[in-house]
């Protein structure tokens, strides 16, 4: 019967060699003399794979039988990274796995690099969506996580003479053997064609006419929990164009409009756009958001559909949770499902879909929130924009019901943007479709709040929430630091893993010189690691016990590391002036990140960044005291290398513009000390560790607000601060750039002339606080103590509190835990 079956299928430890072997036979065709170490690693996964199936079909009848409220996760990105060794650790199957295939001489860490790494993201945003999986599947919480199945990933950064080149991440070429196709899930997605009215019974109706259909084809990849036998699902959508589809056309004779057709159905989820910064408006992107958001809509109505036929029930039974606006478009997608489909009434609808959804916001720089020409609307969602039309007629009604004669209200409220062209503001349907309306950190909820949307706290002071984002300890300290989690269990046992609080219990070893002794040691073991790629991967040579001060993160403008470079600069005069090195160690300036590709300045601070370099680098005159490296093609693994070997963690935004950081807690959390600026989760970074544990510096936000209302001349500074003007002259007279003269201007003209980001206005506080750092440093033993404090005071910045505080305050749902005894 099935049952005996299903339990000889249940792995053994015992027999872990044997399906190791199996599947290198069966499925790759070798054997261990023929076999490539890319046939090793695809044997080691699936072997590791059918451990993850038993608890994912378990994982399934737990929930059906639970009948819970499911959450639902929609996110345009997911930055999982690699997840072998991600999945080896959350079974708990490491030693197992380890003991397990000792006797053939395998050792399942050495294959890790073989793994194709999951892309699906930009930055922050994305990293963050692939956390919260971590923490949803740990906290056994009911939850599936949808995004697309982008064929090309976030680019592939390569360096051509000091440039970015952008290549595409061909990340599928081989198998990914963590995704399942789940064909009989497939669903259509109707785009284009025309509304007809027609009356049942005197009522209006409405009936969309689509011009071409798309399919969407599922494919799931497991999300392991730690250590709780959960693993719940990501469900990604990749499109297809049906084949019957095309026949209607080609039988037709329209031979060529049926072939362009299906190949650009088939584009829809080709790549991931790579500007996480400005909403460029492109049509495709408009679609790659319909197509996303369809599918998904469609597959919860059918797990909806399975419990109740009710649609009342619906907020009980679902709840939709939107990774900033990009699935925003959901709200009109369930309007027009409930009215058109299932003849609710729209009141009814209305009110269903409210309670349905939340919304996160992730930015407060204009220029990123997001707005759709309505012509986009009219040309592939119709009856989408008749719908948004009649929710802005019935909102802007009550809007002016509660500010009479105010025209300005109407206008700034409006979903409708009018002036200069008509666009759709997605932001405002976001908020008036969702229950909750939340931002990333305790400064950036405020300014929500109080700058960017303060007509919306005003009429729904009670939408908005904080919550503040997190970071998975599974993957940001046990995976990526497995040395300093080893001490650290060995102090205080292993729950730190599950409940990151528990590090409280490291601060009385802050004073304990044998546990420093071992701290220092593990850092140094990890700087060695990083030593050896930066000379792989840039073939600069730098000292394994030089100062590791690192910038990774996506280049922006706002974020300054262009105050960084500058400032490398001016350390570069002094050495070169002073000729004072005596005993100071290296100092390694580490950048990495990518820059949009049609983001000229963000290109142009890489190419500066990597000039600066090659001269410092190569001046013998500073006996090496300074090396500058720039690693190319930042990604999550990258990461993972660098945090656990870094002591000076840069996360220098100008103040108000990031939105929170997350990778300010990955340092933190790995015995970095911050400097940084009062932005985003530094704050509460601060406020956690200790104002002595930090290094903060620069104008707060009431004062860059100041700065930017009063008239700031950036010039001024220029020729006033002898140190600006000695970098800023530097950098003009083409001592970087001698064989490209003038490349460096438009940098310098933006800032002498504009300074948008007040790097001017910060820089002496900046390098003031640098000069402390350096002080600081030379006292080894009151670092170690700092780095010590701010590891055993980073509880708070567990993505599994944040992921808390959304089930309980939004979500409403609790864990799903098998009843004791089974
Ligand atoms: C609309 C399109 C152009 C777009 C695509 C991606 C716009 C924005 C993004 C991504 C934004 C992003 O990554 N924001 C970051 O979110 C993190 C998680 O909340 C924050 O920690 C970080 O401060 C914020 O910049």
């Amino acid at each position: 019967n099935w049952d005996n079956i299903d339990a000889q299928i249940t792995m053994q430890k015992e027999s872990l060699a044997n399906f190791f072997v199996h599947y290198l036979k069966f499925f790759g065709g070798k054997d261990r003399y023929s076999a490539s170490e890319l046939d090793v690693y695809n044997a080691l996964a699936y072997t590791i794979r059918d451990h993850i199936i038993e608890k994912w079909l378990a994982t399934k009848v737990l929930y059906n039988k639970s009948h819970s409220k499911r959450i639902y996760y929609l996110s345009m990105e997911y930055l999982l990274g690699r997840l072998f060794s991600n999945n080896i650790i959350n079974l708990g199957a490491d030693k197992e796995f380890r003991e397990g295939l000792k006797k053939l001489g395998v050792d399942w860490e050495d294959y890790t690099p073989w793994e194709r790494e999951s892309a699906l993201g930009n930055g922050g945003l994305g990293r963050l969506a692939a956390c919260f999986l971590d923490s949803m599947a740990t906290l056994n919480l009911p939850a599936i996580g949808y995004g697309l199945r982008y064929e090309y990933g976030i680019f592939r950064q390569d360096i051509c003479q000091g440039y970015q080149v952008e290549e595409p991440d061909e990340w599928l070429k081989f198998d990914n053997i963590w995704e399942m196709k789940r064909i009989e899930h497939t669903v259509p997605v109707h785009f284009g064609g025309e509304v007809e009215t027609y009356h049942i019974d005197g009522v209006e109706k409405f009936n969309w006419c689509p011009s071409y259909t798309v399919l969407g084809i599922p494919y799931d990849m497991p999300v392991v929990g730690y250590g709780n036998n959960i693993v719940n699902t990501l469900r990604l959508w990749s499109a297809k164009v049906s084949e019957e589809f095309d026949l209607q056309d080609f039988n037709q004779g329209n031979y060529i409009d049926a072939v362009s057709e299906k190949v650009e159905g088939e584009t829809l989820t080709k790549v991931l756009y790579p500007d996480d910064r400005t909403e460029s408006g492109r049509e495709l992107r408009f679609r790659q958001q319909y197509f996303f958001v369809c599918c998904s809509i469609q597959d919860i109505m059918r797990k909806f559909l399975k419990e109740s036929s009710d649609f009342r029930d619906f907020p009980k039974k679902a709840v939709i949770q939107l990774n900033d606006t990009h699935p925003s478009i959901s709200i009109a997608e369930l309007m027009r499902i409930l009215v058109d489909e299932k003849h609710l009434p729209w009141d009814v609808a209305w009110d269903i879909t409210r309670k349905s959804f939340g919304y996160t916001n992730h930015t407060i720089l204009p220029e990123a929130l997001e707005k759709w020409p309505v012509e986009f609307f009219q040309r592939h969602l119709p009856r989408h924009l008749q719908i948004i039309y009649k929710l802005n007629q019935h909102f802007l009604q009550e809007v002016s019901v509660q500010n009479p004669g105010d025209n300005d209200i109407l206008r700034r409220m409006s979903l409708v943007e009018e002036y200069p062209q008509k666009k759709i503001r997605m932001a405002h349907l976001a908020i008036i479709g969702s229950t909750s309306v939340n931002g990333v950190s305790e400064i950036h909820s405020e300014i929500l709040k109080e700058q960017v949307m303060p007509d919306f706290y005003n009429s729904f002071p009670h939408k908005f929430n904080n919550k503040t984002n997190g970071i998975t300890p599974r993957r940001w300290l046990l995976q990526a630091n497995p040395s300093l989690a080893k001490l650290i269990t060995e102090k205080i046992g292993k729950e730190w893993i599950t409940d990151l609080s528990q590090l409280k219990k490291l601060e009385k070893y802050a004073d304990d010189k044998d546990f420093r002794k071992r701290f220092d040691k593990i850092k140094l073991e990890n700087k060695k690691k990083l030593a050896k790629l930066i000379e792989i991967e840039t073939g600069v040579v730098v000292e394994d016990d030089a100062i590791f001060d690192v910038q990774i993160k996506r280049i922006h403008e706002y974020k300054r590391q262009l105050m960084n470079i500058l400032h490398v600069i001016h350390l570069y005069c002094e050495l070169r002036d002073h000729k004072n090195f005596k005993d100071a160690p290296q100092r390694v300036f580490l950048f990495a990140g990518k820059a949009a590709p049609g983001y000229y300045m963000a290109k142009m601070i890489i190419k500066l960044i990597l000039n600066v370099a090659k001269v410092i680098n190569n001046d013998e005159l500073i006996k090496d005291k300074i090396k500058v490296v720039f690693i190319p093609n930042y990604k999550v693994s990258l990461a993972e290398t660098i945090i656990p070997a870094t002591d000076i963690s840069e996360q220098i935004s100008t103040a108000g513009k990031e939105a929170s950081g997350t990778g300010n807690m990955k340092f933190a959390l790995n015995g970095a000390l911050t400097i940084g600026t009062l932005d985003g989760a530094n704050i509460e970074i601060m406020n956690e560790v200790g104002k002595e544990n930090i290094f903060t510096f620069g104008l707060d936000i009431d004062e860059i607000k100041a700065k930017r209302e009063g008239n700031y001349e950036p010039y001024q500074l220029y020729s006033e601060n002898p140190n600006i003007k000695k970098v800023i002259d530097l950098i003009q007279s083409n001592f970087f750039s001698l064989h490209e003269p003038g490349i460096f201007e438009p940098i310098c003209n933006s800032l002498l002339t504009q300074d948008q980001y007040f790097v001017f206005a910060d820089f002496n506080a900046y390098m003031e606080c640098h000069e402390k750092i350096l002080q600081e440093y030379k006292n080894q033993k009151q670092w170690t103590k700092k780095a010590i404090l701010n590891v055993a005071r980073m509880g708070k910045f567990s993505s599994d509190r944040t992921i808390n505080e959304y089930a309980a305050d939004i979500w409403k749902v609790s864990p799903v835990k098998p009843k004791k005894g089974k």
